[in-house]
């Protein structure tokens, strides 16, 4: 069926998952479009965060077994890290 008269075929936001599990993001790259909600799942015994350094993404402290979110509202690429551990990395690419 074609769209609605002037309208452009429209994107569904879509939700992402990542694992944090013994100090990795898995995954650690990850392609997101705007609009898309991004979910950090702590799986260790012990807090994290995703946190970009420039303060652009910040899922804030995640608890042990605890989850933390973000939604993507700007194309970029992100590097981030957890604060209590600085040798975590990932990097989200919203397109
Ligand atoms: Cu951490």
């Amino acid at each position: 069926m074609l769209p609605a008269c002037g309208r452009g075929p429209e994107r569904r936001p879509r939700a992402h998952a990542v694992a944090i599990r013994a100090f990795q993001y898995s995954p650690d790259t990850l392609t997101a479009g705007v609009g898309d909600t991004v979910v950090w799942e702590n799986r260790d015994v012990v807090r994290h965060s995703a946190t970009h350094r420039a303060g652009r993404l910040d899922t804030g402290t995640i608890g042990a077994g605890a989850s933390g979110k973000w939604v993507a509202a700007q194309k970029g690429t992100y590097a981030y890290g957890c604060v209590f551990h600085p040798g975590m990395r990932g990097w989200l690419m919203v397109r």
